[in-house]
């Protein structure tokens, strides 16, 4: 098949899973045509069968705003024809969905590509919810020719929000357990951590929904009953408060912020614990990321984390906003070695038998060809 994906190509869950899907499918023999304004940050080599069409968007006085959407539109158009797409897969529902909408429609008398949109999160949950947008969302969605969500939770938040005539399928995100599996990295582990520290990771964007200041109260509360280091990676708006909460705290030996890293994997390797205490988390991308590194999860019981975290089996869930709850499984899981041994296998296996690409991908392949029936 020729398939068009589209996304968002910096920093983001959304993007990453669109470069993964892009990048396996092309190794599948598919052509994989990836549409974005810059090149997503995971294709960063050549690969057979993969390509990348940059959207250009001209400057001029008249226009305020950047009209991204519309030479997105053009630009899938271009691609359609040039590359005789079957396919446009948009990753992120604003504004990809209607710009994929948009370029069918102005090809449909010559062309038949299938619009398939991936819901990812705040699409939905939050920025999708907004008047400016809603409609619209709601209206590209009906649109599609198949809509996939990344959990049973955000199809449901769909279904209640939206009310669309569509089925929205669940396809879950996915990781590939090969790449993502622990390493042995003694001398990494002593550069960042002094001798006997339990290492505590976090990842994100650094949103508000992170709420990533509550991660810092976490290790304030257990700093007395086990010596841990807080490795902090990512970037964004709420760094900084989380920078002050640390030095008002006086915990600064405790907590390094490494800002965007791009070897993940190996600092998962010499993490002990995941803390992932998001507001709102469709899925949690980052999360899945530590669990096939034998990392286990502590998050507060919200949106899709239950699909991926499960309480005294890979991890613990504690409700929102309750840092006391979230501390308690921490020192839990940190004090006790046999249960520590037994989360982390079973992080990993949850990882290798329910998430791993190999599982996934071809649930996506088979709603391609079924869509391409219809
Ligand atoms: O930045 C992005 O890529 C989208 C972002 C969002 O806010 O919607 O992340 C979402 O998509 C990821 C990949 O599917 C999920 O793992 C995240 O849980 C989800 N984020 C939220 O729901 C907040």
């Amino acid at each position: 098949m020729k398939i068009g994906m589209v996304c968002y190509p910096t920093y983001g869950g959304s993007g990453i899973v669109a470069t993964e899907l892009g990048m396996q499918l092309a190794k599948s023999g598919h052509e994989v045509h990836f549409i974005s304004y810059a090149q997503p940050q995971r294709f960063d080599h050549f690969q057979d069968n993969l390509y990348f069409h940059a959207v250009e968007f001209p400057h001029y006085p008249l226009f305020e705003f950047h009209l991204y959407s519309l030479a997105l539109a053009s630009k899938i158009i271009d691609v359609i024809k040039y590359e005789k797409l079957d396919i446009i897969h948009v990753h992120y529902a604003i504004p990809h969905a209607i710009s994929g909408f948009l370029a069918k429609e102005v090809v449909k008398n010559e062309y038949h590509t299938k619009l398939i949109t991936t819901l990812h999160g705040t699409d939905i949950t939050l920025v999708g919810l907004e008047p400016a947008f809603q409609p619209l969302v709601k209206y590209s969605i009906d649109q599609s020719d198949a809509v996939t969500a990344v959990s049973e939770y955000l199809a449901q938040k769909t279904y209640e929000d939206f009310d669309p005539k569509k089925k929205i399928n669940v396809i879950p995100n996915f990781i590939d357990t090969e790449f993502y599996k622990k390493m042995n990295l003694p001398f990494l582990k002593k550069q960042l951590a002094s001798c006997g520290e339990k290492v505590l990771v976090h990842v994100s964007n650094f949103r508000p929904v992170k709420r990533v200041t509550d991660i810092i109260h976490l290790v304030d509360k257990i700093r007395n009953e086990v010596s841990v280091k807080l490795l902090m990676i990512g970037d964004g708006p709420d760094r900084s408060e989380a920078e002050k909460l640390v030095i008002s705290l006086g915990i600064q030996d405790k907590v390094k912020f490494l800002g965007k890293q791009q070897s993940i994997v190996e600092l998962l390797s010499i993490a002990d614990l995941m803390i992932l205490p998001s507001e709102q988390e469709s899925f949690g991308l980052s999360a899945l990321e530590a669990m096939s590194c034998g990392v286990p999860v502590i998050a507060y019981n919200i949106g899709g984390i239950p699909e991926l975290v499960r309480n005294g089996y890979n991890g613990y869930m504690s409700d929102l906003k309750d840092i006391d709850g979230l501390a308690e499984s921490a020192l839990k899981i940190l004090k006790d070695e046999a249960l520590y041994s037994y989360l982390s296998t079973n992080a990993r296996r949850t990882a290798v038998e329910e998430f791993n690409i190999e599982r996934i991908i071809p649930i996506y392949e088979k709603l391609y060809e079924d869509t391409l029936k219809v």
